[in-house]
């Protein structure tokens, strides 16, 4: 089929399904370029009046623009905050070719017809425009669209888009990206709540990303059009992306966060097991939950109060008359070690004369969203007829932020932005209406359709800058349900309505995969499902495999049964607090993870792939994945009973908390589904820092801190990272923390350990450690640390682990085991 010619395959395909064939939709092209202008980071080809720039952005990473009149839109980019070009980058023009060469990477502009290609140093091609169909663009009667179509290589898979539903690898589907409030979606339901225009190709081990920085609706068709090609493109905006070379795709990924930006460190408290429902009311439910949670000793660190706290549901107000003591409630819930997490809705009650401040203070801003006719945009929500802050406007953010003034004068912690896609009721397409004028800080204006995608960003961005500006001390949290490109600066966020249902249990892991890979690492979902009564067991799943979730945070609708930990009998309670019981243990481990992801922008749940890229049977794997660099997670997913088959990554693996260990092989190992909690497995090579159980993370730990180390075999290494700071503050960024790299050697004669403080400007909880080693086969002779004889350990000859206590560990040591 390959040789026929696009024309005569647009035919076939248009008479096979019956859709007007792409070449038939007025789809323009380049042609052959006529004019070359070199410039020092990239080059401008052109033809006639259309012209297409080609800059190197960074190291690997290149940015195409498509002006088809020649005028590069000026709308500034909502998503990118860093795109500079690199100190060197080498522009060659040959007869057919113009090549930019940017670190390890090299864009080919090919000049008859004008096609792009990207490859490596060595000549491979990573990504190359469709033969059959180059970039185009078209102001046919569907309207002005831009697309490019790629070539698509058999073994190709592609990894992103945010949280959409269905297999992680979105090879043979074709997406819309135009954020709706998808209440009861499902496993083919599309589009969804947010609109992350990046993704991930990984064929054979190597990777690249694509970044196409367009919000208008867009769409992704990863070869269900056809085989041949994979394509991208957009209802309006312009043609313009980004190229990100790996080769590992952990490598992509940390390109993409260096150009839409990385999530701030959160508070350690958004990282605790967090309890909501739709909703705690009156004020008297919330008291008894919180009771609840510490007397079941169900560790917590929130609660989320829903929209009925809100009088007529009319945002940043208080129904006094169910929580008559608000204020009260907050501090009280805060000295039993809970925040408060408020939601705050972006639709303004429509509320004239009725002294309601929003709405006053906005109207005298001139802060609301306007029809082109310049009345109010009024569209009905949960107060009523509502106005919606008209966000891409600086000044308008800065007046949302102080709508926060109140809340957190009152204590509250965290902020929840829900139906920011924006969801207006009992209107076509349940949103704001495509002709509301949107105006921009340079003078200009937008219609809706141009910014939608982008809106329910702009809503977190403003409530994240507000808050710093009210707390410039404090980290803030804020909760997000819409999201573009680059919301990860700004705010969590969780997939939105998902059900009580093992399919959407087994959805919550690609999906969360997904946002991380897209970005998105500070994601979760509502655990037990928001729509239906969960079933025990499946109840029980659920909270096992959140645990495991960066944001682990129950919810539930309004009419459902209780989703609390307690509310299906001891047996069910008790596998649910040791589920979040481990999530505590191993706190120091996860905020280790989520301060190198506010690095490195390396996410919190990985696919194995993203570690191990060669590691094809991870490929298609949407159950299993890494938490952290060091803990593999095998969830159960499922209510059968039939063995759970578990392949393990490559390498070696234990058993969580034991010295029984596992290689990595072809079969899959088998297991009995009932195991009392998930399937979990640590790095042979691994040092997991841990604590003892708390209540909360503002509680101080009892004991030592604790070092897991697995052991590899005679000659392996093993490695480890401890940070640590206040937890809260934005101290951090002037040095007051701790880092500790942890480090062992494994030979015939015996092992060593050490302790490497990289920097010490923080006193942690803890003093003491207590080093467990697994993997020991035999006693050891003599143990020294830093050549004095260690008083305080012990051998477990049975579960071969060593058991080494040491006081004021809080520093430099070398521990060496004679074996
Ligand atoms: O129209 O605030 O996804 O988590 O509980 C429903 C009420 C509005 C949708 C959110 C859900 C939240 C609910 N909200």
């Amino acid at each position: 089929m390959k040789g026929r010619g696009w024309a005569a395959l647009a035919a076939m395909a248009c008479a096979m399904t019956g859709i007007a064939p792409v070449a038939a939709q007025g789809w323009r092209h380049v042609g052959a370029v006529e004019r070359v202008e070199p410039r020092a980071d990239g080059v401008i080809v052109a033809s006639g009046p259309a012209q297409l720039r080609v800059t190197a952005v960074g190291e690997g990473v290149f940015r195409v623009t498509l002006a088809p009149d020649g005028r590069f839109d000026p709308l500034p980019s909502w998503a990118v905050v860093a795109a500079a070009a690199p100190a060197s980058v080498a522009v060659a023009d040959t007869a057919d070719a113009v090549t930019v060469t940017a670190g390890d990477a090299v864009a080919i502009v090919r000049k008859r017809p004008l096609r792009v290609e990207f490859a490596d140093r060595a000549g491979h091609v990573l990504l190359s425009d469709s033969q059959q169909m180059p970039m185009a663009w078209s102001d046919s009667p569907h309207g002005p669209r831009v697309r490019s179509w790629k070539t698509m290589p058999a073994d190709e898979h592609y990894y992103g888009l945010g949280d959409k539903a269905g297999p992680l690898d979105r090879r043979g589907r074709a997406f819309t990206l135009w954020n709706s409030d998808a209440y009861g979606w499902q496993g083919s339901s599309d589009p969804l709540y947010k609109s992350i225009p990046f993704f991930i190709g990984l064929r054979a081990g190597t990777a690249y990303g694509v970044f196409f920085d367009n919000t208008a609706r867009s769409s992704f068709d990863f070869g269900k059009e056809s085989e041949d090609y994979f394509s991208f493109g957009a209802e309006g905006g312009a043609l313009d992306y980004y190229f990100i070379a790996g080769p590992q795709p952990a490598r992509v990924l940390q390109r993409y966060t260096a150009l839409t930006g990385r999530t701030p460190l959160p508070p350690m408290w958004a990282l605790g097991f967090q309890q909501s429902r739709y909703s705690y009311n009156p004020e008297s439910k919330v008291r008894e939950v919180a009771a609840q949670l510490r007397e079941h000793r169900i560790p917590a660190d929130a609660i989320y109060l829903d929209i009925d706290y809100q009088q007529g549901y009319a945002p940043f107000t208080v129904d006094r008359k169910q929580f008559p003591h608000f204020e009260q409630m907050i501090a009280d819930l805060r000295a039993q070690g809970l925040r408060t997490v408020l939601i705050t809705d972006l639709h303004i009650k429509h509320a004239p004369g009725t002294g309601y401040a929003p709405f006053d203070s906005g109207l005298a801003a001139d802060a609301f969203i306007r029809n082109p006719d310049g009345s109010l945009y009024i569209g009905p929500v949960w107060p009523g007829d509502a106005v919606f802050p008209d966000f891409t406007l600086s000044r308008v953010r800065d007046w949302w932020g102080g709508l926060y003034r109140d809340f957190t004068a009152m204590g509250a912690a965290g902020y929840w932005n829900d139906m920011n896609e924006p969801s207006v009721f009992n209107v076509p397409g349940n949103t704001m209406s495509p002709d509301a004028v949107h105006r921009l800080d340079d003078g200009s204006q937008r219609d809706h359709r141009a910014i939608h995608n982008v809106y329910g960003m702009l809503n977190a961005r403003a409530t994240y800058e507000g808050l710093l500006k009210l707390q410039p001390e404090q980290r803030p949290f804020v909760l997000t349900r819409a999201a573009y490109a680059g919301t990860q600066r700004y705010a969590a966020t969780w997939t939105g309505d998902n059900s009580a249902t093992w399919h959407h249990l087994a959805q919550s892991t690609p999906n969360l995969l997904s946002l991380g890979l897209s970005g998105m690492a500070l994601a979760g979902d509502d655990v037990g499902g928001f729509i239906g009564s969960p079933p025990p067991d499946l109840l029980t799943r659920w909270y096992q495999l959140g645990a495991f979730n960066p944001v682990f945070r129950n919810h539930a609708a309004t009419d459902t049964r209780p989703h609390e930990a307690w509310v299906d009998g001891p047996q069910h309670e008790a596998l649910r607090r040791e589920a979040i019981e481990l999530r505590y243990r191993l706190m120091p481990y996860l905020y280790t993870v989520a301060e190198e992801n506010s690095r490195s922008g390396l996410p919190i749940m990985r696919p194995v792939f993203l570690q191990y890229p060669q590691a094809e049977a991870f490929y298609g794997n949407d159950r299993d994945f890494l938490f952290g660099p060091d803990l593999f997670v095998a969830p159960v997913c499922d209510g059968r009973l039939d063995a759970q088959q578990i392949v393990l990554p490559p390498g070696e693996w234990f058993e969580f908390g034991t010295s029984r260990r596992q290689v990595a092989q072809k079969d899959p190992i088998r297991l009995d589904p009932r195991p009392s909690g998930v399937p979990l497995y640590a790095r042979a090579g691994a040092i997991v820092p841990m604590q003892a159980v708390v209540q909360h993370t503002g509680e101080k730990p009892a004991g030592p801190l604790q070092l897991q180390v697995y052991l590899p075999k005679a000659g392996g290494e093993c490695s480890g990272s401890l940070y640590q700071d206040d937890g809260e503050s934005q101290a951090y960024k002037t040095g007051k923390l701790l880092r500790v790299a942890y480090g062992c050697e494994v030979s015939k004669r015996g092992v060593v350990l050490t302790s490497r403080i990289e920097q010490d400007g923080f006193a942690p909880w803890w003093g003491d450690v207590e080093v467990t080693v697994y993997g020991v086969a035999r006693k050891p002779s003599a143990l020294r640390r830093d050549g004095q004889s260690i008083a305080d350990w012990s051998y477990d000859p049975q579960m071969q682990l060593v058991v080494i206590r040491m006081e004021q560990a809080r520093r430099g040591w070398k521990v060496v085991l004679n074996l």
